[in-house]
């Protein structure tokens, strides 16, 4: 078996207790941390929620899994941070949407935006309104970013905007959206600028509208 593949089911399996070992493996054998993040961790995480939507596993399970999936990133995140070539780019804002408490796709996000040198405001998990409109107020943010991963919650993306419009600052800040439900035509239909269907996509995204903005 191979060790991205060794990755993979431990983290189905929610053995928090080996993956460390094994993840460091792989680091020492050169392999790169977006591929263990993508083709070993995600892949893992995506499995056990099909698992668990089709009755097959439980939410003890999915807990075992996101608590593994957060002991190989405790790992993963600082190395990723080490790149000593990186400036800071610009500010995100990045929080989960209201009623949401998923927030293991929110921080894959972040260590890639800070991956690529941002600065990052995490809200963390359910976030009411007024918490962005602060943030921005506070940090003006280039950024601001929703995570949203349950259907039921998406439908509060476009009170989180309003909130904005409202305190007159929807213009100020280019906005960002994604999350396992979300697509295009979901940002495109509230005038979201930024749609990323992967962390990796998110942080070049996150380049390139700055890049286009200056
Ligand atoms: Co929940 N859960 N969960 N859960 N959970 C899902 C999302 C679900 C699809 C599982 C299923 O039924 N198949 C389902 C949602 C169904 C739906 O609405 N369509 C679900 C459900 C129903 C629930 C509960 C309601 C279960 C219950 O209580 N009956 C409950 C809700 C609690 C709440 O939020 N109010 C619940 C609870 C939980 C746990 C607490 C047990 C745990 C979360 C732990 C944590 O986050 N700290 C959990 C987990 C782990 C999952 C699954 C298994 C995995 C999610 C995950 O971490 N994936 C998930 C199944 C699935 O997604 N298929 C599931 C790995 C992560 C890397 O991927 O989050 O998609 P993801 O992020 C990706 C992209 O989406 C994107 O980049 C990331 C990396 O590539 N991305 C962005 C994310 N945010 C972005 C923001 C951006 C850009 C990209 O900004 C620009």
């Amino acid at each position: 078996m191979s060790i991205l593949d060794k990755i993979y089911e431990l983290t189905v399996q929610g053995n928090y207790r080996e993956i460390g070992e094994e993840v460091k493996k792989a680091v020492d054998d050169g392999i790169k941390i977006d591929t263990i993040i993508n083709e070993s961790l995600s892949k893992a995480m995506l499995y056990v929620g099909d698992r668990f939507g089709e009755g097959e596993l439980y939410m003890p399970d999915m807990l075992l899994a996101a608590k593994t999936m957060k002991t190989a990133m405790d790992i993963l995140k600082p190395l990723m941070k080490g790149d000593e070539h990186i400036s800071e780019k610009g500010t995100l804002v990045i929080g989960t949407v209201k009623g949401d408490l998923h927030d293991i796709g929110k921080n894959l996000v972040i260590t890639m935006a800070e991956g690529q040198g941002f600065k990052v405001i995490d809200l963390g998990i359910d976030v009411d309104y007024g918490k962005f409109v602060e943030a921005i107020n506070e940090y003006r943010p280039d950024i601001v970013a929703f995570s949203g991963l349950l259907t039921t919650t998406l439908g509060n993306i476009p009170d989180h905007i309003k909130a904005l419009e409202d305190a007159g600052l929807r213009k100020q800040v280019i906005l960002a959206v994604g999350g396992a439900p979300v697509t295009r035509e979901f940002a495109d239909r509230y005038g979201i600028e930024i749609y990323a269907p992967d962390a990796s996509t998110a942080a070049k995204e996150f380049v390139k509208a700055l890049s286009e903005k200056k």
